[in-house]
C-alpha cells in the first residue's frame, strides 16, 4: 500500500521532493473567497445570513445560538461522552496552566531594571469546523488556552446545519467551558466576519483554527488586518519505527492521521524492511473496516515508507520533513529526543497512540503542518499572549548606563537621543 522507497538510493534532490508537501494551489478559489470576503465586508449579517442558506442549507435567519439553546443541546449528549469531554477538558487545563509562567525581573546594570509581563490578546475569534467531521476536539483545544491565557471576548463561530444548529457535543464544549454563545457562520464567511466584524459579530484581533482550503486561504487574506495561529494544510504523520515496532500499532497509527482527508499524508520510516512490509499487510486489513475508508486511501497514495540503516538517519529524514506530528515507535524513545530539531508534537514509544494528544493526554492538536515546524510552535497559551516589555531606572542607574547610550546615539548621528541622557547626567 505504501510505496517505499530507500534512503540510500535517494538523491538530495528526491529527499528534497518527498519531503516538501505537494500543496495545492489556490488560484482555482481565489476569486470565490475574494468575493466572499467583499460580500462580508460590504453587506454584513446580510451577507452570512445568505451564505447559510447557500453553503449550509439552513434558511432561517439566526446568527448566534444563545445559552438557552446550547443547553437544551448539550443535555442531548451521552453520559459517556459528556465524562470524556470533561477527562479531556481537565487534562488540556492541567498542561496549558503550566504555560502561564511569570517572567523574573532583572537587573542588567546596578539601578536599571529590565522585565516582561503578559497581557492577553483582549478579543479572540476561534473557528470550529463542520462539514465532513464534527471536531469538537477542537474547540477544546482553541478555548481552553484562550481561557487560561485570560481573553476578554473569545467569539466561537462555527457553520450551522440544516435547522440552525451545532452539534450537541459542540455545545456541550461550549456549556463546561462557560462560553455562552456560538456564532452561526461557517467557512471563508466566519473568517471575514472575525476579521471585519458584523453587526452581530465582533470583530476579533486574532483568528485560530483549521478548516478547508477556504476558510485557509481566507485567513492567509485577512492576516493584513488580523493576526493568526498558523499557516494551516492537511494533517500529517510520520513515524520512526525500528525492528521491534508493532505493524499492527502503526498501521493504526498511520491510518489514524490518513482518514482525516484525502490530502493528508502519512510516513513511516524505518530500520526494517520486515516492518515496513507487515506494516503495508496490517494497513491492508485494517482499512477495509474503516468508515472513512475511501478517504485514507487516497492519503494513502500520498504517503510513503522509507527504509534507513540508522535510527540516526530516520532523524535527519523526519527534521528535513519537519512533521506535524512525529510517533517514535523505537526502544528507549527518550534516548533519541535531543536529535528531533523540527517537529510540531512529538509522541514516544509504542504505547503513545497520536490519537491520544489529538484528544485527551493534555498537549494541544492545533499544530504546524507543511513543514511549518521548522519555524512555528503549536497552539499555546502564549498563542492567546502578547508580552509587554518594562524597563525601570533610577539615578544610580542613569549615571552607570548614560555615557554607554550617549556614545551610541552619537554613532548613529541621533543628537537628540544622546541629549535625552545628558539632561539627566547633569
Ligand atoms: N490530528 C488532527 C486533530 C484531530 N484529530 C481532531 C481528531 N480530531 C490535527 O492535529
Ligand atoms: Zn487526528
Amino acid at each position: 500500500m505504501l510505496k517505499i522507497y530507500n534512503l540510500k538510493e535517494l538523491s538530495k534532490s528526491k529527499i528534497e521532493e518527498i519531503s516538501s508537501r505537494a500543496l495545492t494551489d489556490d488560484k482555482d478559489i481565489e476569486v470565490d473567497v475574494k468575493v466572499i470576503l467583499e460580500g462580508v465586508k460590504s453587506d454584513g449579517d446580510e451577507y452570512l445570513k445568505s451564505c447559510n442558506k447557500r453553503f449550509d442549507n439552513y434558511n432561517g435567519d439566526n446568527l448566534y445560538l444563545e445559552l438557552s439553546t446550547l443547553q437544551e443541546l448539550a443535555s442531548k449528549v451521552s453520559e459517556d461522552l459528556q465524562l470524556a469531554i470533561k477527562t479531556a477538558i481537565t487534562n488540556i487545563k492541567k498542561f496549558h496552566q503550566t504555560q502561564l509562567i511569570k517572567e523574573e525581573r532583572i537587573e542588567t546594570t546596578k539601578g536599571v531594571v529590565c522585565w516582561r509581563e503578559n497581557r492577553a490578546i483582549e478579543k479572540v475569534g476561534l473557528y470550529v469546523p463542520g462539514g465532513s467531521a464534527v471536531l469538537p476536539s477542537t474547540f477544546l483545544m482553541l478555548a481552553i488556552p484562550a481561557l487560561i491565557a485570560g481573553c476578554k471576548d473569545i467569539v466561537v463561530c462555527t457553520p450551522p446545519n440544516d435547522k440552525g444548529l451545532v452539534n450537541p457535543a459542540i455545545a456541550f464544549c461550549a456549556i463546561s467551558l462557560g462560553i455562552d454563545k456560538i456564532y452561526l457562520a461557517g467557512g471563508a464567511q466566519a473568517i471575514g466576519a472575525m476579521a471585519f466584524g458584523t453587526p452581530s459579530i465582533p470583530k476579533v484581533y486574532k483568528i485560530f483554527g483549521p478548516g478547508n482550503r477556504y476558510v485557509n486561504f481566507a485567513k492567509s487574506l485577512v492576516q493584513k488586518w488580523t493576526a493568526i495561529d498558523l499557516p494551516a494544510g492537511p494533517s500529517e504523520v510520520l513515524i520512526i519505527a525500528d525492528e521491534f515496532a508493532n505493524p499492527e500499532f502503526l498501521a493504526a497509527d498511520l491510518l489514524a492521521q490518513a482518514e482525516h482527508g484525502s490530502d493528508s499524508q502519512v510516513v513511516l520510516v524505518s530500520t526494517s524492511s520486515d516492518i515496513l512490509d507487515k506494516t503495508n499487510r496490517a494497513i491492508a486489513e485494517q482499512f477495509t473496516n474503516l468508515p472513512r475508508k475511501e478517504i485514507a486511501l487516497n492519503a494513502l497514495k500520498n504517503s510513503y515508507g522509507v527504509l534507513i540503516d540508522r535510527l540516526e538517519d530516520g532523524f535527519s529524514f523526519s527534521n528535513e520533513y519537519a512533521p506535524e506530528h512525529l510517533i517514535l515507535a523505537v526502544n528507549n524513545p527518550e534516548s533519541y529526543t535531543h536529535l528531533i530539531i523540527n517537529a510540531g508534537s512529538v509522541f514516544l514509544g509504542n504505547y503513545t497512540p497520536e490519537s491520544a494528544g489529538d484528544y485527551a493526554s493534555g498537549t494541544n492538536h492545533t499544530l504546524p503542518t507543511a513543514g511549518n515546524a521548522k519555524a512555528y510552535s503549536g497552539v499555546s497559551v502564549d498563542s492567546f499572549l502578547k508580552k509587554i516589555t518594562f524597563q525601570k531606572i533610577n539615578k544610580e542607574g542613569i549615571n552607570n548606563l548614560g555615557n554607554t547610550i550617549e556614545i551610541l546615539a552619537e554613532a548613529e548621528g541621533l543628537q537628540a537621543h544622546k541629549n535625552s541622557v545628558t539632561l539627566r547626567l547633569k
